[in-house]
């Protein structure tokens, strides 16, 4: 991120999306999305390079790199506003994510499916994927067209201007963190698919924070989501919608370039009555 497009003056010039992933055993340990400029690719390339082999899990045996010119147009877009919930312990913080999920009206047997399918590897093999689980809301049936794989959000990131804004933002609500950057981009193009949520938390055994995301509610996040030294990890997306619009749904979070330009000012951690009432204070 520390690259992409200096806003308006240079949004004529040719974007590519750069991809990098990394596996050992077969097993996704690490990737990264990048959308810059021709000049940023040299050092961006050696950057994931050096993220891919350096990686907490373990050293890659394949890394994948893949540079594509981007021909559609380049949707701009504001970050979803950041909020913490405090909480006590992963009970607790799994109990408040599944009340965040309810109040999207997304089913208890859903929002369940959903927890087990991450909290055991949720690819048939019992596997953490490359990529995110499509629940439909109502039945709790699995859409993705591979559920081995999952589907791959891709081509979004952050402009410079707006990465630096996001750096201040975060010191000021008690935030940090390149994984907390990365996870907002995603989320927020998550978000602009008509994603109903986002449950996500990281394969990382040292990573226990996660989040719930949407539209309605914006990036909130939940810390001691799993517990410490736990290698499961995953994402789920919450769709609601005919099956017909599945691959236009799937395609749009694989193809469609977003870039954040406008950071959403977001709020100091807070307990879950506090964000409650302030989430009810600002429908009224
Ligand atoms: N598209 C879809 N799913 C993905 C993608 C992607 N581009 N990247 C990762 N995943 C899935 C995949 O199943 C991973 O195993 C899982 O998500 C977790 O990925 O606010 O670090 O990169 O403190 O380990 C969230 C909390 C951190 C940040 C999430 O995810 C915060 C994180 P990780
Ligand atoms: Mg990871």
């Amino acid at each position: 991120m520390v690259k992409s497009f200096n806003d308006n003056y240079n949004r004529n010039q040719t974007a590519f999306s750069l991809r990098m992933r990394a596996s050992m055993d077969g097993m996704h340990i690490s990737g990264a999305e990048r959308i810059l400029s021709e000049d940023k690719l040299p050092s961006e390339l050696v950057s994931l390079f050096n993220r891919a082999i350096n990686h907490g899990i373990g050293t890659p045996d394949e890394i994948y790199f893949s540079v594509e010119e981007i021909k559609e147009d380049i949707l701009f877009a504001g970050s979803l506003p950041i909020s913490t919930i405090l909480t006590e312990g992963s009970e607790d913080s799994r109990r408040k994510t599944k009340e965040l999920l309810k109040l999207h009206n997304i089913s208890e047997k859903t929002i369940s499916k959903a927890f087990n399918d991450i909290s055991k590897g949720a690819s048939p093999d019992s596997k953490n994927m490359r990529g995110a689980i499509v629940i439909d809301i109502d039945t709790g049936e699995r859409l993705e067209p591979d559920p081995y794989r999952g589907v791959r959000v891709s081509r979004m990131d952050i402009c410079e201007e707006a990465e630096d804004t996001l750096s201040i933002e975060m010191k000021r609500i008690d935030t940090e963190g390149l994984r907390v950057k990365e996870a907002l981009i995603l989320a927020t193009k998550v978000s602009m698919a008509g994603t109903v949520a986002e449950l996500c938390w990281s394969d990382n055994p040292d990573y226990t924070t996660g989040y719930v995301a949407s539209k309605r509610y914006g990036y909130v996040r939940f810390p001691d989501l799993k517990k410490k030294g736990d290698i499961k990890g995953g994402r789920a997306f919450f769709f609601k919608g005919q099956v017909s619009d599945i691959y236009s749904y799937i395609n749009f979070l694989q193809k469609r370039p977003v870039l954040i330009e406008r950071v959403t000012q977001g709020f100091r951690p807070c307990t879950w009555e506090e964000f409650l009432s302030r989430t009810r204070r600002d429908e009224i």
